[in-house]
């Protein structure tokens, strides 16, 4: 995949999850499904009582997996729900990390949606340090991205200047890496 393909299907933006208009929104909520702090409250509140409710009727999702619900009054159609781990730096970590972007995008695929935005899972409640986690989530939907032709847009969200400028440089370092040109 060239440059530009890639930069073509991944970007970074700054900013609120809540507001934007894409297929999909992706959650970092906990396991009982059922709200709490940070990008869950927010999604929560700005979709309304019906996602609470159909959460609940969900009744839960193990760490890693990924559940599906409409988005109800935000803008994007769906809402895909995945539980981060909570960081303890161990390599268990990272592979469940990698399985909650993994699987929303399999899900996305599922739905026929083409458009998917995710935050920074883990990186807040859940102490996983962000340049670590972003260089797992670019590598996790690049690799996922191959296998899923559909998906055509990738956005991460972050909130703060600080995360979109770390999200930036993994984004480069990593794509640097991948066009970097064997020495025979
Ligand atoms: N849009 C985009 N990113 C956001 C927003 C937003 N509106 N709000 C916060 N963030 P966190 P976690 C960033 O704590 O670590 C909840 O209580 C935030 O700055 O939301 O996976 C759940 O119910 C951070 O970088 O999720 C769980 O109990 C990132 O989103 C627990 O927190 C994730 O922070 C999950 O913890």
């Amino acid at each position: 995949m060239t440059d530009k393909a890639i930069g073509d299907r991944l970007e970074i933006w700054r900013g609120d999850i809540a507001r934007l208009k894409v297929d999909a929104i992706v959650n970092a909520a906990n396991s009982s499904l059922l709200g709490g702090g940070g990008v869950d409250g927010a999604i929560h509140r700005a979709a309304g009582k019906e996602l609470l409710a159909k959460c609940r009727a969900i009744g839960g999702c193990p760490v890693g997996e990924a559940r599906i619900t409409l988005g109800y009054h935000l803008p994007a159609r769906y809402v895909i729900h995945t539980v981060g781990p909570v960081y303890k730096g161990t390599v268990q970590d990272a592979i469940l990390l990698s399985q909650c972007y993994e699987n929303s995008l399999r899900l996305a695929a599922q739905y026929h949606l083409s458009s998917i935005a995710f935050p920074a899972i883990s990186c807040g409640a859940y102490r996983y340090p962000i340049e670590k986690a972003s260089k797992i989530a670019i590598d996790t939907c690049l690799k996922a991205m191959d296998d899923l032709p559909d998906i055509h847009r990738i956005i991460f969200v972050l909130f703060s200047d600080k995360n979109h400028a770390i999200y930036q440089s993994s984004l480069e370092l990593i794509l640097k890496d991948l066009m970097a040109v064997p020495v025979l």
